[in-house]
């Protein structure tokens, strides 16, 4: 039987909003932040408990679906067969410690490899980004126009200050002249808020080094639902089980740069 991606999608509505209620009741509580692989890299027992929340949510109406997450409170995901769920509880997890707010839950929905529904809910400012594939991207219920292009001098790129200064992923020459040739740049350290933001046409392009398939997975689907373009710094597609680069923006915009800049030959 054909799968319905519509209820799939409001599934994934529902769930990321009774998480965000989840998350905005937290404030009131006590939080325990821990870090993970560097003292940097933080996650908080609400990262657990959200992830948590979801995946019993998933299982329970879809047994049969494989779920990937960032905590890892779900089995180990080693292919793309079949439909994944790919989640992250808390995308921007030092945003939502230091700042709470600009952090977002990140749902997207994999059927044999292919991105079907995403699902982005900018927490604080109540913004829920959807899209099914072939249907078009929303932010609550207004449909989001195709990209417009722009030439890269009236862009505004999003890109962390780590990429343009010495670091261990790119040499920062390839990117000075990025950043000095477009209008400006913008950093708001939720990579799923930063991909939502291209797709509704608040920001021109993103790049960044280093995202894990939980922070780009439903970014993907929802940019693409516009016209848009995600792939790695290489202009090549994603490996979804795996850690990438990600080059995401506007086509013409997105094709200029890879040539003129990115492109190594
Ligand atoms: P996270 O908050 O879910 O970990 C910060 O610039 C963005 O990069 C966030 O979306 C963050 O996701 C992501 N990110 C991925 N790997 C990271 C890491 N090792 N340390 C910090 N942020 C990371
Ligand atoms: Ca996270």
């Amino acid at each position: 039987m054909a799968i319905n991606w519509d209820e799939i999608r409001d599934q994934a509505v529902k769930w990321a909003n009774e998480a965000g209620d989840v998350i905005r009741e937290s404030f009131e509580k006590e939080l325990t932040v821990e870090t993970k692989s560097n003292a940097d890299d933080l996650v908080t027992n609400m990262d657990r408990e959200v992830e948590e929340y979801l995946i019993n949510q998933i299982k329970e109406t879809h047994p049969e679906h494989q779920i990937l997450g960032e905590e890892g409170v779900g089995e180990e995901v080693t292919s793309l067969e079949g439909t994944v769920w790919i989640i992250d509880p808390i995308d921007g997890t030092m945003n939502f410690v230091h700042q709470q707010t600009n952090f977002a839950i990140s749902i997207g929905v994999y059927h044999e490899g292919v991105g079907m529904v995403g699902v982005i809910y900018n927490v604080i400012y109540d913004e829920m980004f959807h899209a099914v594939k072939g249907k078009g991207a929303y932010l609550n219920n207004v449909k989001l126009p195709d990209l417009e292009e722009v030439p890269i001098e009236k862009s505004i790129i999003a890109i962390n200050a780590t990429w343009i200064t010495r670091n261990k992923r790119i040499d920062p020459a390839r990117l000075i002249p990025v950043v000095d040739r477009c209008r400006g740049t913008r950093s708001y350290g939720s990579a799923a808020i930063e991909l939502a933001f291209v797709a509704a046409g608040r920001l021109d392009a993103y790049i960044t080094m280093r995202l894990s398939p939980w922070d780009f997975a439903a970014g993907k689907v929802l940019i693409e639902e516009v016209g848009g373009r995600v792939t790695n710094l290489d202009g090549d597609p994603l490996d979804m089980l795996g850690r990438n680069s990600i080059f995401a923006g506007k086509a013409d915009l997105h094709q200029l740069i890879l040539d003129e800049y990115l492109s190594n030959d």
